[in-house]
């Protein structure tokens, strides 16, 4: 017996499912599952022409997004986990999580679900086993990753894998945990059925457990995007980006180039986690480990991300969005003419004062389908990065772009940045929270240390990439935004490329390099002096004020935290000017 299927035997005794299915993630295998869906309720098919081969899934109402209060990380000590993270003791969560699992599949069929994250055969890949009691489930992981008789080819009968046990449970909230056990390296969750809960491959294991093997084996697991940018010469840039959820990672990505006619263009590598290492050559390189997108369907649009809108024309699981009675999903922001009779995200006729699709409803779909993908997607060896960017949503404070002076600095910037929470988790949307580096629902262990994991592999690399904050989100004294965002983000980019090919200039400010703005790239922008101005200016009191509020977050970590972030919060402190004691 293989240690996969001794873990499977000790599962099945544990959950007692009237069955267990190996999945080789065959399509006729997806076909059965996903007919058998259709007979039960849980999908529904939609148009046969206009959405040929795509479904809609309702979740339950209380189970639509991540639930950060319910995901624990349960080190050996407290202090491992960091204050970042909720706590379990490992011992206790065997004990009272184990017990939701005893005898939880009675009844149901148990799917084992072997997959690969990162392109089948490249030396960074790694492979998970999801134990889990739904098909929704199964179909989705089957779009996230490389799933079936491929992962267990590449796991050969070994032990190197990540298992992650996952139940619906009763789907109560009251008895929903998703915990995570970095020192084995398990997952269990229960109690959900949603996305980065119950897709254990994609933030549990990719990130959270992912974050931890990255930090004992010398590499990094980020929550970034990753694009490829070519200039009219020739010359490729790989860049990384790093937004919170809900802030624009996918249509940044899949960005439409407004400059393809003169030889500008984009190409996507992934849209949400980055595996990064140092390469022999000093660089660092990056691997999207997904196979697929699990998107946010509210905002996606032709003018938005027509990209996206093409990928998802076909094949794709709708869930949580709004339906027209011939089965054509509609969601806030794809047009402007809902059809009528529409029945909203609940399953209801839509009464046109709530949302008619859930602001988190998401869309499933293989990046195969994506037209924008790059050829090198799935290079083994993945693609050397130029540059890091870090952004969060902010209505204030922080200008369009800045470059950081060094990767210390960088480190600084992306550990201290903050955005507005969004409806990609359960809580508060629009409160500004500290986020680093975007990781702060997903690093898997103690975020003082992670700090000091980022300062380490910059000694790692010879010729470390450039980084650069931006905030696409700035807006005026009536609430408008100030830059056009979307496709015209690439300006931004284009700027940042000149930069690291040090083809311009920059100017000093208290934060970090800012944009002589006439060696920006905004021709054609309906963009005015004072606008632009806006969108640039750095307030040195706004910022001062920001001083005491990375003290207070830098104080929680004590001893954990390195000291280069005192140092740096003292420069800062320092160049602002600011009358605050670090
Ligand atoms: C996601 C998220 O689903 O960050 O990617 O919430
Ligand atoms: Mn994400």
């Amino acid at each position: 017996m293989t240690p996969a299927e001794r873990w499977v035997e000790e599962v099945a005794a544990k959950t007692r499912p009237d069955r267990v299915v190996w999945c080789d993630g065959s399509q006729a295998e997806n076909d059965k599952l996903v007919e058998e869906m259709v007979q039960d309720g849980t999908l529904q098919r939609l148009h046969e022409k206009e959405a040929a081969g795509c479904t809609l899934h309702r979740s339950h109402p209380s189970d639509v997004a991540r639930t950060e209060h319910l995901t624990f990380i349960a080190s050996r000590e407290k202090e491992d986990a960091g204050p970042t993270n909720n706590w379990m003791a490992p011992a206790e969560a065997k004990e009272n999580v184990g017990k939701l699992f005893d005898g939880v599949m009675k009844g149901r069929t148990m799917y084992v679900v072997p997959y690969v994250m990162g392109p089948l055969g490249s030396p960074f890949s790694k492979v998970g086993v999801e134990i889990t009691d739904s098909k929704y489930v199964v179909a989705n992981m089957r779009i996230m990753t490389r799933m079936g008789k491929a992962a267990l080819d590449q796991l050969g009968g070994g032990d190197e894998f990540v298992p992650g046990l996952h139940s619906t449970g009763d789907l109560s909230p009251d008895r929903r945990f998703i915990v995570h056990y970095p020192e084995e390296r398990l997952i269990w969750s229960v109690g959900s059925g949603y996305g980065g809960n119950a897709l254990l491959g994609k933030k549990c294991f990719a990130l959270r457990i992912a974050s931890t093997m990255a930090r004992d084996q010398g590499w990094m697991a980020e929550h970034m995007l990753i694009l490829e940018l070519t200039l009219p010469d020739g010359e490729v840039h790989y860049i990384a980006a790093a937004f919170p959820s809900a802030c624009g990672k996918t249509n940044l990505a899949m960005l439409v180039s407004p400059f393809e006619k003169q030889g500008i263009q984009v190409r996507t590598i992934g849209d949400d986690i980055a595996w990064l290492r140092p390469g022999p050559d000093g660089r660092l390189w990056a691997v999207n480990p997904e196979a697929g997108f699990f998107g946010v369907v509210p905002g996606t649009g032709p003018d938005t991300n027509p990209n996206a809108m093409d990928t998802i024309r076909t094949n794709t699981i709708f869930t949580n969005v709004a339906v027209s009675p011939d089965g054509i999903p509609w969601w806030e922001g794809k047009d402007k003419h809902p059809p009528a009779g529409l029945i909203d995200w609940q399953g209801k006729p839509w009464d046109h004062k709530g949302k008619a699709a859930h602001p988190n409803a998401r869309f499933t779909v293989s990046a195969r389908q994506c037209p924008s993908m790059s050829p090198k997607w799935e290079d083994p060896q993945g693609v050397p990065l130029s540059a890091i960017v870090f952004g969060g949503r902010r209505a204030r404070v922080a200008p369009l772009v800045f470059q950081a002076r060094d990767w210390n600095h960088g480190v600084f910037v992306a550990a201290t940045m903050g955005s507005e929470t969004t409806a990609a988790a359960t809580g508060a949307v629009g409160v500004v929270r500290r986020d680093p580096m975007a990781m702060l629902p997903f690093c898997g262990y103690n975020m003082g240390d992670y700090f000091g994991h980022w300062l380490k592999m910059g000694t790692k690399l010879s010729k470390p990439p450039a980084i650069f904050h931006v905030n696409w989100f700035r807006t005026d004294h009536e609430d408008a935004f100030l830059w056009p965002g979307f496709g015209q983000n690439l300006r931004v980019l284009l700027w940042m490329v000149d930069r690291i090919q040090g083809r311009v200039g920059a100017k000093e400010s208290p934060i970090g390099l800012l944009p002589e703005t006439d060696e920006m790239h905004l021709d054609g922008l309906a963009l005015s002096q004072h606008q632009l101005e806006m969108l640039m200016a750095v307030d040195r009191e706004e910022w001062a004020a920001e001083v005491p509020e990375i003290r207070a977050f830098f104080d929680r970590f004590g001893s954990r935290l390195p000291q280069e972030m005192n140092v740096q919060l003292e420069a800062l402190s320092k160049r602002l000017g600011a009358a605050v004691a670090v």
